[in-house]
């Protein structure tokens, strides 16, 4: 190589290094992944567009938010164990498999507990809340804010369902969730966990008969397709909870860790906002998809037929959260 040729190529290089640590300088926001199981139309979806533009907006562009919905990521399990090992940054998650992690908030899936949904959402945002959220924090999980997926009813593709009676007999996919299944075993119906992800191909193949789910679910994730009758049992109050990754939450800065909080409750306000409005303009929408909708209910059947799986948690974690949150000032408003 002649001296000539030699400087070339080492202006060259030294100019491709310089143009590298500028495009680098441009491009540092640290994108952060957001995962979860239902479709980019879901109320899911609505929370994470209002914590993008919030955390994008709070840190002028440091953070990038990159949406992984429909299960991409896996199922709410797997996610879980994803930000446990830092694989995965952020996550929108039902409580479903999480007790499996923090039992402390096995509480919050027992059937029937909350009357309405002010007044699950008063418990989430008070103190009751914050406590859950704290025990969270310190099973190698960061839980950023309480958000929502809605009271869950029950969908199935042999009949319409009036009383516990007519359930009887039906094989439905439960969430990962022991209270769940326990309060659906008393019911006489056989509780099948399993992920998400995998749920729509079970119903349509007749793995399982039915599910349960909020109606932002059935819709968005069209298990409408494949389910024929559906019953307003609103069972349980399905509470969702976005978590962060404690690899991520570690390298942040206190300022940092406030936008991701603030960011989170934004996104918290919109999913809330878009499960009411498919609550009350949803169960329409289902009707003119073909299916049979069961709305009046007597739900007080439903209550007593599950009424024994409260012992299944007392049993187990006593009775101290379960008062605190029936003695809690948070009252039903219907
Ligand atoms: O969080 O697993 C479920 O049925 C959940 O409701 C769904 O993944 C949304």
């Amino acid at each position: 190589m002649t001296a000539r040729f030699a400087r070339t190529a080492l202006t060259t290089t030294i100019a491709g290094v310089a143009l590298a640590s500028t495009s680098l300088g441009a491009l540092a926001a640290q994108t952060v992944t957001v995962g979860h199981t239902t479709s980019d139309n879901s109320h899911y979806s609505v929370g994470v567009d209002a914590f993008k533009k919030t955390l994008e907006e709070l840190s002028g562009g440091e953070f990038a938010v990159e949406e992984h919905p429909s299960g991409a990521l896996g199922g709410e399990r797997a996610m879980i164990e994803g930000l446990q090992i830092g694989t995965i940054d952020t996550i929108i998650t039902s409580t479903g498999p999480l007790g499996n992690f923090v039992p402390e908030t096995y509480v919050l899936d027992l059937p029937f507990l909350f009357a309405d949904y002010d007044q699950a959402r008063c418990v989430l945002d008070g103190e009751i809340g914050q406590d859950l959220l704290d025990q969270i924090g310190q099973n190698n999980l960061v839980g950023l804010a309480w958000t929502e997926n809605g009271f869950r009813h029950l969908t199935n593709s042999l009949r319409d369902v009036k009383t516990p009676e007519d359930a009887a007999g039906l094989k439905i996919r439960t969430m990962e969730n022991q209270m769940h299944m326990a309060a659906f075993e008393e019911m006489d119906v056989h509780p099948t966990p399993m992920a998400f992800p995998e749920l729509f191909t079970a119903l349509q193949q007749g793995t399982v008969d039915g599910q349960e789910n909020p109606v932002s679910v059935i819709l968005t994730s069209n298990l409408w397709e494949v389910q024929d009758h559906m019953t307003l049992t609103g069972h349980v109050y399905s509470p969702a909870i976005m978590l962060a990754s404690p690899v991520l939450w570690d390298g942040l800065s206190d300022e940092q860790k406030g936008w991701f909080t603030q960011a989170a409750k934004a996104g918290a306000e919109a999913t809330r906002a878009e499960v009411s409005r498919l609550e009350t303009e949803g169960v329409k929408e289902l009707k003119d998809r073909g299916v049979t909708v069961v709305e009046s209910v007597d739900k007080s059947q439903f209550q007593e037929a599950v009424e024994p799986s409260y012992s299944v948690y007392t049993d187990q974690y006593g009775s101290e959260m379960l008062d605190k949150i029936r003695n809690s000032e948070c009252l039903a408003s219907s």
